[in-house]
């Protein structure tokens, strides 16, 4: 099926519940190009949209039952009763049902739905998918029930249902960027109060190109482990320093504040602080008019940063952004919440080719699966896409 095509998810949907869906409504995927794990510190972040997107074909049912198929799982249809709560749904159904139940904490009476999804953004990937799948069922809802809630209200409703539902203790980027992103920018967010401001994205002008380079490796945020556990030492990293959170800290007298830190919070806490700094140089760099190409080291500076202090990147990742580098890339850094997913790397465009050829190379000398590639071309945010 040719995903572009709402027509052919309304038909398959109709198959499958026996009836037309009310709307089929589309929410990106995304991509950061600096600002990673500042998110639930206040700080800042530095986002895309990505045309890679889930779309979503619903329609309202009369009584309290919640069915939902996804053409990723199998097209099967799974039933659940309206007021599930968490810990109910196992697996990616929870992502659906889940921004209900968040609805419902909020106030609203939603009634149940039929829901079908298609994604193609990669899963797992670093990129957003399940975030994709929440920002979706959310603008349907509001949609559909009249609710009449705002953008920022629709990304705090499906980063409830991620945190309380899922179980993914996540910050605030990816929900925003899914329903905020704007073609041709990139979205600089501050996470304290969740003001914003569409930063044109120039990369392209410049003969760039935002090469997303897909490790293969999977990454989850749910699993307890890994993302919840750099969450807890970056929250006790701001109570050592005694501050409610890193956004609190600059850079002016770091050395010394670390100095006085358990060796393992110091560098969380510099990461969190230092990457909120090149947020503000990139968001500077490009709004400055000059070349874009000056972001590349602070890019670089980024990944080092998630390497050696955060301690979250992977060899896949390191293999990435080295190699990249290496075929003349003029910045690479992993993104997203790391321990698996994907780089990206800012290439000259008609370097692309060589630059994938030195990481399929690379990758293929140590063994590792074979890397996938996407363009990152800054797009619109939620909507509806069937007309
Ligand atoms: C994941 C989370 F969902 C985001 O909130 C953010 O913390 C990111 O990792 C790291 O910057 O995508």
């Amino acid at each position: 099926m040719n995903r572009q095509d709402p027509a052919a998810l309304a038909a398959l949907f109709a198959e499958g519940v026996g009836r037309s869906p009310e709307g089929i409504w589309l929410a990106p995927g995304r991509v950061n190009v600096i600002g990673e794990h500042t998110d639930y510190s206040d700080g800042f972040v530095l986002p895309m949209a990505l045309p890679q997107a889930c779309r979503v074909a619903v329609a309202r049912r009369a009584d309290a039952v919640v069915r939902v198929a996804s053409r990723q799982a199998g097209d099967e249809w799974l039933e659940f009763p309206l007021n599930t709560g968490p810990g109910d749904v196992e697996g990616w159904a929870g992502y659906v049902v889940g921004v209900l139940w968040a609805l419902r904490s909020g106030g609203h009476e939603p009634t149940g739905l039929d829901l079908l999804l298609d994604s193609d953004v990669p899963l797992g990937a670093g990129l957003s998918s399940s975030a994709a799948v929440g920002c979706a069922v959310a603008l349907a809802a509001n949609d559909l029930f009249g609710l009449d809630l705002t953008r920022l209200e629709l990304a705090a409703v499906a980063r409830l249902s991620e945190n309380e539902f899922v179980g993914a203790p996540t910050g605030a980027m990816d929900q925003a960027i899914s329903l905020l992103g704007e073609r041709d920018h990139l979205l600089f967010l501050d996470t304290r109060d969740m003001t914003y401001r569409q930063v044109p994205c120039a990369l392209a002008d410049a003969g760039l190109t935002l090469l997303v380079i897909d490790s293969r490796t999977r990454h989850e945020l749910n699993d307890g482990g890994g993302y919840a556990g750099i969450r807890r030492a970056v929250e006790a990293g701001a109570a050592a320093l005694g501050v409610p959170v890193l956004r609190d800290v600059g850079t002016d007298g770091l050395a010394q504040r670390l100095a006085g830190l358990a060796p393992d919070v110091a560098p969380k806490v510099r990461h969190v602080v230092t990457e909120n700094a090149r947020v503000l140089e990139v968001v500077d760099l490009l709004e400055d008019g000059g070349d874009p190409r000056r972001i590349g080291p602070v890019l670089l500076a980024g990944h080092a940063s998630l390497r050696d202090d955060f301690g979250i990147s992977t060899p896949e990742l390191d293999t990435a952004v080295e190699a990249s580098m290496a075929a003349g890339a003029v910045g690479a850094r992993m993104t997203g919440g790391g321990f698996g997913g994907s780089a990206v790397a800012l290439v000259d465009t008609d370097a692309v080719p060589t630059v994938r050829r030195a990481v399929q190379t690379a990758y293929a000398k140590q063994g590792f699966e074979r890397p996938e590639f996407l363009t990152a071309v800054p797009s619109a945010g939620a909507h509806r896409s069937d007309g």
